[in-house]
């Protein structure tokens, strides 16, 4: 199986969902997810510091995880494999559904429209608590996390962490896409993190075909049709020239 012929399968297919994960933003210089356990947070589990009882257990280290990978983040521009999803959605409007695992906001940065972000984003901060009248974020706050002044409310990244329900109206979108795609994209994820990951199960269930780009073995292997081993920046843009 040649690059060509999933060129074939794509040029066949009238609804293409792509759905990516943290390796999508590799060659950006983005640290995956499981890479951004280095340094001091090297000792600590994703699923230990990405979630609210991580956060209310220690909120500065939290906090300061989070400030790290922001700042990793202000670097970096999108890839060409971002480039190459942007300008194919252009080139065929209302044909590509593009699904994001990612929270650093590169797909939108390359111009993607639409694009259905299951996990939030990195960017902005929501409260930990109900906002009562005193909490306003208009002034920036102090703290590590900053906290509503009057009240003590933390800030928090308005990501979704594990044990946390993901956007209810983007999930059912991205389930709706992967029910009704010809063919489905997986680039760059392990495949570990549900309920994300299963939306490639869902596309094959409905009969889509299922390609992996990834260029390490993935838990979404056994799902594909076809894998090519290789990474997105260098697969994407061949992959989508007409
Ligand atoms: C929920 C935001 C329920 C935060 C993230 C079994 C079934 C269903 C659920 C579960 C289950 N077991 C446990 C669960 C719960 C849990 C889960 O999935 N846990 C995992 C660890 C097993 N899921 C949840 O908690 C979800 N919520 O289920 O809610 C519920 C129901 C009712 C009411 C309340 C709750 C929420 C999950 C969301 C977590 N938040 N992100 C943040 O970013 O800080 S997930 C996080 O992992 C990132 O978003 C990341 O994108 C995502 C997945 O990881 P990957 O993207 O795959 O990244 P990774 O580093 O793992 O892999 C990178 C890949 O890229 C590798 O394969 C590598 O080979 C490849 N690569 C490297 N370089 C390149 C490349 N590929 C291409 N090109 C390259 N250059």
């Amino acid at each position: 199986m040649t690059l060509d012929a999933v060129r074939g399968w794509i040029a066949a297919a009238d609804r293409v969902a792509v759905l990516t994960g943290a390796g999508m933003s590799a060659e950006s210089g983005v640290p995956t997810f499981r890479d951004a356990q280095t340094g001091l947070w090297a000792r600590f589990r994703p699923e230990d510091l990405a979630t609210e009882a991580g956060f209310r257990a220690d909120p500065q280290r939290v906090w300061d995880w989070y400030a790290q990978r922001r700042e990793a983040m202000r670097h970096v521009v999108p890839n060409a494999g971002h480039l190459a999803l942007a300008d194919y959605a252009r080139r065929h409007p209302g044909r590509l559904t593009l699904v994001t695992q990612n929270v650093d906001g590169l797909h939108q940065r390359a111009g993607s429209e639409g694009v259905l972000a299951l996990h939030g984003n990195i960017v902005d901060d929501t409260w930990l608590e109900a906002p009562r009248a005193c909490c306003t974020a208009q002034a920036p706050l102090a703290g590590r996390p900053p906290r509503c002044p009057t009240c003590g409310n933390l800030r928090r990244p308005a990501v979704v962490w594990f044990g946390e329900m993901l956007p209810l109206a983007t999930l059912d979108a991205a389930e709706r896409a992967a029910e009704s795609c010809d063919l489905m994209l997986v680039v760059g994820t392990s495949g570990m993190v549900h309920p994300a990951a299963g939306l490639a199960q869902v596309a094959a269930d409905a009969g889509a075909r299922v390609v992996v780009l990834n260029p390490h073995p993935s838990e979404l292997d056994a799902v594909a049709d076809q894998v090519l081993r290789g990474t997105a920046a260098t697969l994407l843009p061949p992959l989508l020239a007409d």
